[in-house]
């Protein structure tokens, strides 16, 4: 497979060539001609014929080479999703019992992010936004898709794998998928991750299945790939190690996404790692985070195998909170999964790229997963789309621990989160928490008070007042640019005794 990719190499490994030839004249310029011995760029004299002619055709290359050298240099992209992980489930984020060395060498090398959001408290709207930039009612995606949904990461977003690859970018997706419905998953009507801008892809719809331990609803490019042997973190990471070894082409850069499945009910683990914390009551789950960091490590020693480690920007974090009744914890933020409060959205963020991000920073600029999509493009040297709102911003200031500015604050609304904690927006140190009904807020002096444990909405009117504006505008926005049909005509069953479905 390598040797094909050779084959369909471009014209930037062929100037690069020349330009190998051109280094190559200027080191050793008695190879330009045995009766020359003085440097091609100061002689005038005694040329030959030969040597006038590599020169002008090299004139004639300059504008493509310099072209093909900044290509080379383009940073590959690699962003790694965890299912479920919450922001204390990690030694890296204070855990004291779970292994994560690889997370934590990670963070040692790069940045960790105390106060990195995703975008939703559940699993779908949170991926689309990464790929989007686009806040979930915005996009589309406002719910989980795991059922029957008219929903889904529609054709008309433009993702960054999608701009990447018009870019040059050559472009892999392993792992959970989850941005259509189950019905929509592979077929020909709905957008697939091909449609959706990555040239090569390995998926699941939603969980592996029938466990995460010998999955066999895999599909690889379209084509059903039968039953694995082994469990999803290691076969994910697999997939992706063989694409970086042997089927990408490698004078290209890349972006690949790698969205585990762990640690996301149903919980398997290999014995090996749950064999770590034995006679642990939560040995399982614990043991299926250092799974998912054991595959984590697979594929950072990939890339310094590949020897692409050091042009690699690479982001790790997770799609929500974690489930306390499987064993998860956000390491004493309030709420998990579903919830508006910081348990359902803070997650793990942490970011590497050598000789960009000083080793061991430890930033609490909040972040969210939404700001993936400018990042990204960011890096890449690419202008965001200008026909459509994007919420997320570059995160760049943020690796050396400076503010980044938001047109647009951070926003978040779950459809079955508890009623009374349905939206949520934060602005600098402050955080408002809103009810399905948008009639009851809560207030938090959220940079302080990260537990949200004392509500200041009835102590400070005029705040929460201010708070409530932006949001409705924000909300406002949203509704007048999402698709709201979906959710305002999908039916479903309000969640936890709400009177709102959305
Ligand atoms: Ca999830």
């Amino acid at each position: 497979m390598k040797k094909d990719n050779a084959r369909r190499r471009g014209d930037g490994q062929v100037i690069r060539h020349f330009c190998d030839a051109f280094a190559f004249l200027v080191d050793h310029p008695e190879k330009s001609s045995p009766r020359n011995r003085t440097p091609l760029w100061i002689s005038t004299a005694g040329r030959p014929m030969k040597t006038v002619i590599r020169i002008l055709i090299l004139f004639l290359l300059m504008p493509l080479t310099s072209d093909a050298a900044s290509e080379a240099l383009k940073p590959n992209i690699v962003v790694f999703l965890a299912d479920d992980m919450g922001w204390g489930d990690s030694a890296t984020y204070g855990h004291k019992l779970i292994k994560t060395p690889n997370l934590d060498r990670l963070a040692s090398q790069g940045v960790k992010f105390t106060q990195c959001y995703s975008a939703c408290a559940v699993c779908s709207p949170s991926r689309s936004s990464i790929l989007t930039g686009r806040t979930p009612y915005r996009n589309g995606v406002y719910r989980h898709l795991s059922g029957n949904h008219e929903a889904h990461l529609r054709a008309s977003e433009i993702t960054y794998p999608k701009l990447l690859r018009s870019s040059g970018y050559e472009t892999c997706h392993v792992g959970k998928w989850h941005l259509n419905s189950k019905p929509q998953f592979n077929t020909r009507e709905f957008p697939q991750p091909g449609d959706h801008g990555y040239d090569y892809w390995m998926a699941t719809h939603n969980n592996a299945a029938p466990s995460h331990r010998n999955p066999n609803n895999f599909v690889r490019n379209g084509k059903p790939v039968g039953e694995l042997n082994g469990f999803s973190a290691p076969l994910v990471a697999d997939e992706a190690v063989r694409w970086l070894n042997e089927l990408r082409d490698d004078s290209r850069p890349f972006a690949l996404s790698i969205w585990f499945h762990e640690p996301h009910s149903p919980i398997a683990t290999d014995p090996k790692f749950s064999d770590l914390y034995d006679g642990h009551e939560n040995s399982r789950y614990m043991g299926n985070i250092t799974q998912l960091d054991h595959a984590l490590g697979m594929v950072m020693k990939a890339l310094d195998e590949e020897g692409v480690s050091d042009n690699t920007l690479l982001i790790f974090t997770s799609d929500n909170g974690p489930v306390a009744k499987f064993g998860g914890t956000a390491g004493g933020l309030r709420g998990g999964k579903r919830s508006e409060h910081e348990g359902g959205i803070r997650v793990p963020g942490v970011v590497r790229w050598p000789g960009h991000i000083r080793p061991g920073t430890v930033s609490d600029v909040p972040v969210i997963g939404t700001d993936i999509f400018a990042t990204v493009l960011d890096v890449a040297g690419l202008p965001l789309p200008k026909d459509r709102t994007i919420d997320g911003v570059s995160m760049l200031p943020a690796f050396e621990g400076k503010a980044v500015r938001r047109r647009i604050p951070l926003f978040w609304r779950t459809h079955v989160s508890p009623p009374a904690d349905r939206v949520a927006l934060r602005m600098g140190d402050w955080k408002l928490v809103g009810d399905e009904t948008l009639t009851t807020f809560q207030l938090y002096e959220i940079q302080k008070d990260w537990k949200e444990e004392r509500d200041l909405a009835s102590l400070m009117p005029e705040k929460t007042e201010e708070m409530k504006r932006r949001l409705f505008e924000v909300w406002n926005d949203i509704e007048s640019e999402g698709p709201d049909h979906w959710w305002k005509n999908e039916r479903q069953k309000p969640a936890g005794g709400g009177k709102v479905n959305y």
